[in-house]
Formats: C-alpha cells, sequence, structure tokens
C-alpha cells in the first residue's frame, strides 16, 4: 500500500491540514480527504459518502456545489480571476448586505472572517481612540493575535497570550470575561471603562459548542456601550445570513455599531466583511487614518458565488432551514434520550449543537465540563454510518437547505445507534 494521503500532507503541511480543527485531533483517528461534494454530501477519496453538518463551518448554506453558484463562479472566472481595480459585482453585493442588515450602512470586502475580524479591532480603536477591547471567553473571532487571548484568573481579567507566539503586549489592551455573566461585563467596564474601544462577541456563541445568549445580554451589552462611549461588535461570521436575512441583530433586534460578516456571504469562497455605521466605517482609509487592505478583497469569484447565495436566501429558504434544523434537534434529543445518554442539544433558529452534558451549556466553563470523550465516540458511531459532523465538541452543526427530511431521518436513525453504543457497556 502506498503511502497515505494524509501521510504525504503530514509530509508538507503542518499536521497535514491547512486549519487545526480538520486534522481529528479533538476526536481521533485520520481525517478522511474530500474527493466531492453535492448538495449535503461528501465523498471521500476511497469512495465513501457522508452526509455533511459541517458544510464547510456554515459557508454553504446551500449545500454543495449547488448549481447556481457553480455556473456564478464560472462565468466571473472567464471574465478573469482578480483585477486589484474595482468592479461592479463588488458594489452589488455591499448594497445586498447593506439592504439585508439596517445598521450597516457601509461595508468592506476582505478574504477572511479573521481579516474581517482583525480590521474591526482596528477600526474600533481607531474611530474612538481608546485602546481596549472586551471579549468573552470561548468566544473565536480568527486567528488575530489580540483576540487569541485566554481569561485570567478572575472574572474580568486582562488577557494572557491565547497562543504561543502572542505576546503579552498584544493582549495587553484586551479584556476577558465569561460569556452571559453580567456582573463581569459590569466589572470590566467599572474596571476599564473610558479605556474600552469596543466589546466584541457572537450574539451566539458557536465556537465553544452553541451557546445561545441569555435573555437581556445582549441588550445589556448595548446598553453599557452607551453609557460608556464603546462601539458594539457582533460577530456574525456564523449567524450572519444562517439565522436569517438581518442575521442574530435581526432576531435579537439589538444594533451593533460594527459586524463582522464572512461565510454565507462568500458562498465558500474566500470572502468576509466588516460593515457598520457609515460614521465608523468612514474611519477606514482612503477615507479615514484606519488603514487596511487587500490584494484579493472584493474578489470577483467571491463575490459572484456571494451574491448569487444571497439572492436564493428568500424567506421561503430560511423557514425551509429553519424545519430542517428543527427536525434534527428534535430528532438527536429524542434518540439521545431514548438511550439514556445525558445530552443537551440547543437549537438557535437555523444552528443546532449538541453536547454531553446533564445540565444546559451557559458559557466556556460548562462548554469545557461538558464529557468530550463521549462527544468522539458518537462522533465516530456517525462517521462509520456515513454522517459528518464537526470533529470538535466545540463547534455546531450547519444543515443546509440540501438536507432532505429524508437525510434528517437517516440521520437520526445513525444517532440512534451511535447513542446506543454509548449507553450500552
Ligand atoms: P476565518 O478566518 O476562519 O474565515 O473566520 C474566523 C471566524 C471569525 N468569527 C467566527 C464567529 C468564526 O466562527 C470564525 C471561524 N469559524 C471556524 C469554525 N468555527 C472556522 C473553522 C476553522 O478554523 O477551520
Amino acid at each position: 500500500m502506498g503511502e497515505s494521503l494524509f501521510d504525504r500532507a503530514q509530509a508538507r503541511i503542518p499536521g497535514g491540514v491547512n486549519s487545526p480543527v480538520r486534522a481529528f485531533g479533538a476526536v481521533g483517528g485520520d481525517p478522511f480527504f474530500v474527493a466531492r461534494g453535492q448538495g449535503a454530501y461528501l465523498w471521500d477519496t476511497d469512495g465513501g459518502r457522508y452526509c455533511d453538518y459541517v458544510q464547510s463551518w456554515g459557508a454553504s448554506i446551500l449545500g454543495h456545489a449547488h448549481p447556481k453558484v457553480v455556473e456564478a463562479v464560472q462565468r466571473a472566472a472567464a471574465a478573469g480571476t482578480s483585477f486589484g481595480a474595482p468592479t461592479a459585482a463588488e458594489v452589488e453585493l455591499a448594497e445586498a448586505i447593506c439592504d439585508r442588515v439596517p445598521s450597516v450602512e457601509k461595508v468592506r470586502l476582505v478574504s477572511s472572517g479573521t481579516e474581517a475580524a482583525m480590521t474591526a479591532v482596528r477600526l474600533a480603536r481607531g474611530a474612538t481612540g481608546r485602546p481596549k477591547i472586551v471579549k468573552f471567553a470561548g468566544c473565536y473571532h480568527g486567528h488575530l493575535d489580540a483576540l487569541l487571548v485566554a481569561a485570567g484568573s478572575g472574572v474580568a481579567t486582562l488577557g494572557l497570550p491565547g497562543s504561543a507566539g502572542v505576546t503579552h503586549g498584544t493582549v495587553a489592551d484586551t479584556v476577558v470575561v465569561p460569556y452571559n455573566d453580567e456582573a463581569a461585563i459590569d466589572e470590566a467596564f467599572a474596571r476599564f471603562g473610558d479605556e474600552i474601544a469596543g466589546v466584541v462577541v457572537e450574539p451566539v456563541a458557536a465556537n465553544m459548542g452553541l451557546v445561545p445568549a441569555a435573555d437581556g445580554f445582549l441588550a445589556g451589552l448595548r446598553r453599557r456601550c452607551d453609557d460608556h462611549g464603546a462601539l458594539l461588535v457582533l460577530d456574525e461570521v456564523i449567524t450572519g445570513f444562517r439565522l436569517g436575512p438581518a442575521g442574530a441583530q435581526g432576531v435579537f433586534g439589538v444594533t451593533p455599531d460594527l459586524s463582522v460578516l464572512g461565510k454565507v456571504i462568500g458562498g465558500g469562497l474566500p470572502l468576509a466583511a466588516v460593515g457598520g455605521r457609515a460614521d465608523v466605517m468612514d474611519e477606514l482609509a482612503p477615507v479615514g487614518a484606519v488603514y487596511q487592505a487587500g490584494t484579493l478583497s472584493g474578489n470577483p469569484l467571491a463575490t459572484a458565488a456571494g451574491l448569487t447565495v444571497l439572492e436564493l436566501l428568500d424567506a421561503n429558504a430560511y423557514s425551509t432551514l429553519e424545519g430542517t434544523a428543527a427536525a434534527l434537534a428534535d430528532g438527536l434529543h429524542s434518540v439521545l434520550a431514548d438511550a439514556g445518554v445525558p445530552a443537551q442539544v440547543p437549537r438557535v433558529g437555523t444552528l443546532v449543537g449538541l453536547f454531553f452534558a446533564e445540565q444546559p451549556v451557559h458559557d466556556y466553563d460548562d462548554a469545557r465540563a461538558a464529557d468530550a470523550k463521549a462527544y468522539a465516540a458518537f462522533f465516530h458511531g456517525l462517521l462509520d454510518a456515513g454522517v459528518y459532523v464537526a470533529p470538535s465538541s466545540f463547534e455546531a452543526m450547519f444543515p443546509s437547505l440540501a438536507h432532505t427530511p429524508a437525510d434528517v431521518d437517516a440521520t437520526v436513525e445513525a444517532a440512534a445507534a451511535a447513542a446506543g453504543a454509548l449507553s450500552s457497556p
């Protein structure tokens, strides 16, 4: 038997992957390599088929290789893949985003969620002239240094480097507080109030598993930011255009000063965005003094894909997707309960979560206390049955518009068997 793809990958790519979660480190085993995707399914290089609930971490909301997206990208490619000069498609996508998200008066397109979050942090600091950024333990905003930060001891602490290579200096102005903890956010503002440039938060946390914001939590952040002259930045890279046309802010009725967007708006191609109040966005170069740039920003292929996806996401699409997510969550909940397996299956609209825990999960400490071993066993039970969910318990499940009721039924059946294996000694 020749060298496996994974062997070859590991010889030339750190960990054999171009993004750590793909290496199956959290669940064990070797990752499969995708040969192709179509709709709800992936096929691996050995011909194995999987019903896919990762869906490029939520980017392919229509399912893989949607014919209209493929056609739009092919058409755009035939006209040239990148110019380093403005194109009409960038204007059309900017208009489409602003039309759907009322708080976004202006938007800057970039190539990744990290880049969008990095821009939002710099912009908040540049627009307010203040240094501090507040983030929440367990929320992920990409691998920008300022937000790769671990919580210190205590509840509202200056961050500690959350990765090798991140210096104390780059996180010295990052304040970390527990998610859903109003007392902690009060303490942060009491300690650092007029130094705080912005509060960055996932309005529905989906990088510590799926953890909804508690009732009133987001409105409380809005109020505190107003009281102290700080900007509220909602990281809607996952929730944007997923929970509805105006994302989580449309569902929860909270108006941020800036939004970080991504995934869905790129239709699976490298595109993300930072948008919000025109007066804040106009602090960005070339109008304002906050520098930001990108060779491939607003790339013609990505804008073609993103526009096609947004145009297909009508009211009917969201109600269909919500129905699929509800059937999946209800099915998983019932088979795990029937098997006597302690589990939580939170759902926020079209997003589904899964924790092996006795009690609901409210923050990162709860999420880390959940049974990761049980998750890993369940993951492999599903994978062996041809169902692919996130290879980490700190993610969410992303049903797509390509998942049919039959797909969900088959998934729930596979989950019943996997749950049974968990509960039998
Ligand atoms: P990217 O730089 O990976 O495009 O986006 C960073 C990012 C920002 N904000 C939120 C809320 C995010 O969820 C992400 C990235 N999401 C992860 C999945 N949870 C990407 C998967 C990966 O790292 O491979």
